[in-house]
């Protein structure tokens, strides 16, 4: 058997939730996965596998990995999305995660490098403005936007973020970061120190209209996680 070389990897994956506050009605989640085939072989038979995780007293639909297909050729990508809807049953703010493995669905070809071909990111709840709602940033009289990153159970956000590699804005990828408070503070009054951080207005490309803002890090550890949350723009 002749066997082609090629690399399948997960280029990329974005986790979105709509939880916003303590809650215990439902609410939903949406995996964003793009991968791609690097080559040199053509008109590959991919087949990505996605799940979702969530803590224990959260019931998950579907229950299993999600599958998509793709038939991918040299130097081309595939971009999908995944959903999924999660009742919780604690009243409490929770930690959540998506993570997609691609394969080749076909006997021929080689990968030749796996370290690539699964990616995971975390959703930790975010809080643009604590302590004030709606959320609402005057972008001509704010210079500085406040966000919380709020632990929970399974999350210590003082300990765990990594306070260099911090961006905030309209996707998330926004250079926009200036300092993070130090100590945490509990912002949401749940008994853990959250950690709270300040971002340049200007840099995160919010403009009237838009609605919700992402933060994107990793943590002291390296693995990726990114939050939403509801804010209003007004001034502009
Ligand atoms: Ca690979
Ligand atoms: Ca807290």
């Amino acid at each position: 058997m002749v066997f082609e070389r090629v690399d399948l990897s997960v280029s990329d994956i974005r986790l979105t939730c709509t939880e916003r506050h303590y809650q215990t009605r439902a609410f939903d989640c949406t995996s964003k996965v793009t991968v791609a085939n690097a080559g040199p072989a053509d008109a590959v038979h991919t087949l990505t596998t996605v799940t979702f995780g969530a803590p224990a007293d959260c019931t998950v639909t579907p229950d299993t990995g999600q599958q998509q297909a793709h038939v991918l050729n040299a130097g081309t990508s595939a971009t999908f999305t995944r959903a999924w809807a999660v009742a919780c049953t604690e009243d409490r703010r929770h930690l959540l995660s998506t993570t997609a493995v691609i394969t080749a669905d076909e006997p021929h070809p080689e990968d030749t490098n796996r370290a690539n071909d699964v990616r995971s990111i975390r959703w930790v709840p975010a809080d643009v403005k604590p302590r004030s709602f709606p959320s609402s940033i005057n972008a001509k009289k704010e210079g500085l936007i406040p966000v919380a990153i709020l632990s929970t159970a399974e999350f210590d956000a003082v300990a765990e973020v990594d306070r260099t590699s911090l961006t905030f804005g309209a996707t998330g990828l926004e250079q926009s970061f200036v300092r993070c408070g130090s100590p945490g503070e509990d912002v949401d009054d749940d008994g853990r120190a959250d950690l709270v951080c300040q971002f340049d207005t200007a840099k995160t490309g919010l403009t009237c209209g838009m609605t919700t803002a992402t933060l994107m890090d990793r943590t002291v550890d390296g693995r990726r996680f990114e939050g939403q949350d509801d804010s209003k723009l007004t001034g502009c």
